[in-house]
């Protein structure tokens, strides 16, 4: 019988559907799996529905040569090699449209979070501090109406918070993307083009949003640090790796700018020391797509996209969000 893995928990009645077709091993206590752990249990399946925090490389493949279908769960998924999946007849699959919105969401209250200092304040609270006096600026933070948003990276989620920003907030929204957008997108979303030093230079929040890849590791260094205004913040919400945590560490402490907003890390889940021990930064546990609805379009889908890679149910041999359309058209 065809087999699958899950490879993190996930809801019971989505994880059903794929018990409906297939003989299923899961992790329903969310254990994180070794390298060698899950080789060993995707050795002999056929399809596997992969989180971000697993690397399905040419090496894991090789070990497991039955699989035929890695259904990713998240729309990003520069954790699978599309290469070497491609190269063997793998079919990839990610999430993309039924986050975006949630993502944006999150991007923004991060965004306010640290603009008006919400970690810092909400320590403050808890530490029982607010009765023993303070300033009258102790948490005054910075505006983020009328201010101007830098997004760098200009695909569905960048664009979904340039209309938060022009039409909520009446914020100047400029963005650099490596492909323009056509002029009356632009007009539809109020974001204007720049290149990507003005962007730096000129934003009063900058949002990231762009995919990782090798070509967009440590896309904000020190050196894009340093043209920022002292008084800006940096939100990561793309992935772990699009920033140097460390140059961002130094950066905050040195007051190069004023404030970051992290929901993903290099190396997550451990997080660089530097950033734990600032208070100008708030963190977050790679949550922008987490809200129960968001999870459940996304666990659901990437079921669809499983069931129907692996020839079941009523799509069979169509999967709704392929990455690699192309093998299923060479495997005919
Ligand atoms: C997921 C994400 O939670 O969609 C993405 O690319 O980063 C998140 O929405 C993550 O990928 C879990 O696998």
């Amino acid at each position: 019988m065809t087999s699958v893995l899950i490879t993190r928990a996930t809801f019971p009645d989505i994880a059903q559907r794929l018990r409906d077709h297939f003989e299923v091993e899961d992790n329903p206590n969310d254990t994180i799996w070794s390298a060698d752990e899950l080789k060993q249990r995707l050795h002999g399946k056929q399809g596997v529905m992969s989180h971000g925090s697993e690397r399905i490389d040419a090496a894991l493949l090789d070990a497991c040569p039955t699989v035929k279908a890695v259904c990713n769960v998240g729309v990003g998924y520069n954790n699978v090699d599309v290469a070497a999946c491609t190269a063997r007849g793998v079919l990839v699959t990610n999430t993309p449209d039924v986050l975006t919105e949630t993502t944006a969401d999150l991007g923004f209250a991060l965004m306010m979070a640290t603009a008006r200092r919400l970690g810092e304040s909400e320590r403050f609270v808890r530490a029982g501090e607010w009765n023993k006096g303070g300033i009258f600026d102790q948490f005054a933070g910075a505006d983020v109406h009328g201010a101007t948003l830098g997004i760098l990276g200009m695909g569905r989620i960048g664009r979904a918070i340039a209309r938060r920003g022009a039409l909520g907030f009446g914020m100047q929204v400029i963005y650099h993307n490596r492909t323009q957008l056509d002029t009356a997108t632009e007009a539809t979303i109020g974001a204007r083009y720049v290149d990507k030093a003005t962007l730096l230079r000129q934003a009063d929040h900058l949002l990231l949003v762009l995919p990782y890849s090798a070509s967009s590791h440590h896309t904000i260094g020190a050196e894009e640090l340093r043209l920022m205004k002292p008084t800006a913040t940096l939100t990561n919400i793309a992935r772990g790796g699009i920033v140097d945590d460390a140059a961002l560490a130094a950066a905050l402490k040195a007051g190069t700018i004023a404030a970051a907003g992290l929901d993903v890390f290099e190396g997550e889940p451990r997080i660089h020391p530097a950033l734990l021990g600032l208070a100008n930064v708030v963190l977050t546990p790679h949550i922008g797509s987490a809200t129960i609805q968001t999870r459940r379009a996304m666990a659901s889908l990437t079921v669809d996209n499983l069931i129907a890679a692996l020839g079941a149910g009523p799509h069979a041999g169509k999967p709704p969000t392929p990455v690699n359309p192309d093998v299923l058209t060479t495997a005919q």
